[in-house]
This record gives C-alpha cells, structure tokens and sequence, in this order.
C-alpha cells in the first residue's frame, strides 16, 4: 500500500511577513532567509520523492498561508475546504479551493463550524478530528456528515498538546502511528503499532510519511533511531524556522 500513494503536492511560497504569522512558541522570530531556504529544500524533496508539486504563489497579506495544510482536508474521493478557527486566516481558503477544484469535487465547511486541516488525520476510511482551539465541534460535526457520503468514521479527539491533533500524531503508512506518550493510550488508536515519542522530543511526532519515504525534523535522535527500524528511507529536514512560527513537515503540503 506505501508505494506511490500520493502523487501530487500543493505548496505555497512563504512572503516577507512569514514572520509575522501566529505562533505560541516561546522561540524567537525567525530567521526570513533561512526560512525561505528551509521552505524550499522541504519542496525539493518532495520533487525528489517523485510528487509533482504545485507551488502557489505567496498570498498578500495572509503570513501564515504558506501552511496550505489547515485550508483543506484532500482525501481521495473529494477536497474538504475547511473554515479557519484563526480568523486572521480565513482568507486563505478561496485560492486553495481554486487549486484544488483542478484536481477534485470540491465541499465546504461552513460557519459556525471551524476546522483547521492541521486538526484532520485521515488513514484508511477513518478520520480523526482534533477539536482544538482551531477546530470545534460543529466544524467536526460537519465533517463527520460530508464524509458519511464516502463510508469514512469519524472519530474526535481532545487536543490537548500542541496547536493540532498533527502536532502528536501522524500515520507512517501501512498500520503504523508516530504518538505523543499522551495519545498513545488512547483506545481509538488500539489498533495500531506506534512509535511513541519521547517527552524532550515531542515535535518530531510531526513526521511525515510520503509514499516510502518519511521526512522527519532533524534534531531528534531517538526518534530517528525508532523510524530507522522501519523498512522505509527516513530523511531529516531542518525546519528550525518554521518551528517558530508553530509549523511543521506536515502542514507546509497538500498531498494526494
Ligand atoms: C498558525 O498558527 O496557524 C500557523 N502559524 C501555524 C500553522 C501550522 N499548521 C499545522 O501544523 N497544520
């Protein structure tokens, strides 16, 4: 099932003002020449992986757009355009919807529900929903409904760590979970093997599985370690800046 999952990415160029997004992290602004650089050295490898990327231009005024991640849930049958917990992003979704309308039947979340893609983990025909500060009920409730069309489950889940559900959890392909220790109990994920991760290095659980190859944050060691074991290539990104600005692997992409 890992081979050739996905085969196309959508991302969107960081602008001058990627340092003036939202972020609770307590880690300084970032560094706009690295970023940048960071930014591109994640589209290249997803080139290399062999995805055909579609790179959108920066959006004027929206510093956080580059995340494409929390404006659309993209699942094989249709693209969910979310509606933004944050309201300083809600007017992102108008050109991802355009993007995506090239490649899938597009449907809507609409207010009052809100739902940031960040908080949506989809494996198989089951959907975990983070309800967060970003994602609220009725944004699930919503979902859960539009994706009956399709048979998926959908299952909600407490936020409690971090700014999204993907901030502690992440699927790796086949039937495997990288976990924060606060998740991995969790009953609704019995049934998968995990990976757990390590207090001191919770950030890695944002690791991103993309066909046969898993990118991971560089700087986390038992981690890289643990993914080592699987029989999947791992490669370390630096995304030092990005982590400043309360982003990571997964939510600078669209992948279907
Ligand atoms: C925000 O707070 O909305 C952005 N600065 C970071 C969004 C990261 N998105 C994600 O992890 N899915």
């Amino acid at each position: 099932m890992t081979d050739r999952y996905f085969k196309n990415a959508v991302v969107r160029l960081p602008g001058e003002d990627a340092g003036e997004g939202l972020t609770t992290a307590s880690l300084g602004k970032p560094n706009l020449d690295l970023l940048r650089r960071q930014h591109l050295s994640y589209v290249d490898t997803l080139g290399e992986i062999g995805l055909q990327v579609e790179v959108l231009p920066h959006l004027k005024g929206f510093p956080d757009a580059y995340f494409v991640e929390d404006a659309a849930v993209v699942l094989p049958e249709v693209a969910i355009i979310t509606n933004s917990g944050a309201s300083s992003r809600r007017g992102e979704h108008n050109s991802i919807e355009s993007c995506l309308a090239k490649f899938k039947n597009i449907v809507r979340i609409h207010q009052p529900g809100t739902i940031d893609g960040g908080d949506v983990l989809a494996i198989d025909r089951r959907c975990f929903v983070g309800i967060s500060q970003r994602t609220n009920r009725q944004g699930a409730n919503q979902l859960a409904e539009l994706l009956q069309d399709w048979d998926y489950q959908t299952v909600t889940i407490d936020v409690r760590d971090g700014l999204h559900l993907k901030s502690s959890v992440n699927h790796l392909g086949d039937n495997r979970l990288i976990v924060s220790r606060q998740l991995a109990s969790r009953t609704e994920f019995d049934s998968f093997d995990k990976i757990v991760v390590s207090e001191d290095e919770l950030y890695s659980a944002n690791t991103l599985w993309v066909n046969d190859v898993l990118l991971t944050p560089a700087g986390y060691p038992t981690t890289l370690a643990a993914l080592s074991r699987l029989d999947l290539d791992v490669c370390e990104v630096d995304v030092s800046e990005i982590q400043k600005m309360d982003g990571g692997l997964t939510c600078m992409s669209l992948r279907f």
